[in-house]
């Protein structure tokens, strides 16, 4: 006896960052054809780095693009903390993660999800989602799918028209001005492949997150009180930074050369529910949260390779959507939660924070990782 085929069920997507690129690859893996759309002329990402927990490249591993990563990024060999120079703490985490460079995950992201079939359509940009299964185009057209998905990021116009789902928004003093460097002489070496979290609480919090991302590339995450404009600028303003952190004055310099960075605002954006109908937010659409710990793009990707997991798992689109929301919730309230507690308190500037509780998130372990484990 033969198992009798499932139809081809299709899926419009709006946004190829991280989730809307992972969810596609997902989809498209498990016998979904998928159409992306991405409303720039080019696929691509900026110039910074990212951190990738346990969590996501367990999920990364389920769509089969762990490996590439791990050819590609660092695996930083522990996380230490200075506070105002001196160092306080040199963190083993006690599980692997890695980082990479932002625009590098996003083209091993892009190679898979075109080896698995997925169409991508750039300069195609969509304004909104009907609950039905429509994408609406900003020509006016509507494209009809089983699942519209909206990953078009953390100001999400596919959330914004869909009036069913609530959302609760909070801004924060902090931004980040994330660039990258080419990784000079000094840090050469394996002993430079860490994390280093240099902090100075006075008069007003600065922190630079230094993150070798390739035998070639460090990653700055450059954070300050938005109300200190000289240091929430792009280009990075040296003399600002170098004058706080003298000891990193050689990289405040290669900072102030870099092209492509980009500045943002700390903000946490909670939806409920993460869907209507046929219509789903994955990625910072649905979850938008502080970069204080670095865990928004892991969780992203983590739900998005579970969404398609629920889909499989039940032929009920409702069902599936509705099932993958009550495993995935919880879990990403807590990174919020948290990541929101870490911006306000800047407690990670102490040392010694990454608790079992603060790593829970970065060691979760989802349905479409392990049913055993997630169970
Ligand atoms: C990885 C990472 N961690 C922290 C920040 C921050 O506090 O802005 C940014 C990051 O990319």
């Amino acid at each position: 006896m033969t198992t009798p085929r499932k139809p081809t069920r299709h899926a419009e997507v709006a946004g190829a960052g991280f989730a809307g690129l992972t969810v596609s690859i997902a989809l498209a893996r498990r016998g979904w054809s998928v159409r992306l759309h991405e409303q720039n002329d080019e696929v691509r990402d900026f110039g910074a780095g990212i951190l990738l927990w346990r969590n996501a490249m367990l999920a990364l591993e389920v769509i089969g693009v762990a490996e590439a990563i791990r050819d590609n990024g660092v695996r930083p060999q522990y996380y230490e903390t200075n506070l105002d120079g001196v160092s306080v703490s040199a963190e083993l985490l006690g599980y692997p993660y890695w980082a990479i460079t932002r625009p590098k995950l996003h083209a091993l992201l892009a190679d898979a999800a075109r080896a698995a079939g997925v169409e991508i359509v750039t300069g195609s940009r969509a304004v909104g989602a009907d609950p039905a299964g429509v994408l609406i185009m900003e020509d006016g057209g509507g494209l009809e799918a089983d699942l519209v998905i909206g990953a078009d990021g953390a100001g999400s116009v596919v959330r914004n028209s869909l009036g069913d789902l609530a959302q609760e928004r909070k801004k924060y003093s902090d931004g980040v001005c994330r660039v990258l460097i080419p990784r000079p002489e000094e840090f050469r070496g394996e002993q430079w492949d860490r994390v280093v979290d240099f902090w100075t609480l006075g008069p007003d919090a600065m922190r630079i997150l230094f993150i070798s991302t390739g035998p070639e590339t460090i990653y700055l995450g450059m954070m300050a009180e938005t109300s200190n404009e000289r240091a929430s600028r792009i280009p990075i303003d040296v003399e600002a930074w170098s004058e706080r952190f003298p000891q990193l004055a050689p990289i405040v310099e290669l900072a102030g050369k870099a092209e492509g960075g980009r500045h943002d605002s700390y903000q946490t954006t909670r939806v409920t529910p993460w869907s209507t109908g046929r219509a789903v937010l994955v990625g910072d659409s649905a979850h938008s949260m502080c970069p204080a710990l670095g865990q928004g793009a892991s969780v992203g990707i983590v739900n998005a390779v579970d969404l398609a997991h629920a889909l499989d798992q039940y032929d009920d689109i409702g069902q599936a959507l509705a099932e993958w929301e009550r495993r995935e919730r919880p879990m990403t309230d807590g990174a919020q939660s948290r990541s929101g507690y870490m911006a306000e308190t800047r407690t990670l500037a102490r040392g010694n924070g990454f608790t079992p509780e603060l790593l829970e998130t970065a060691n979760f372990v989802s349905a479409a990782v392990s049913p055993e484990l997630a169970a």
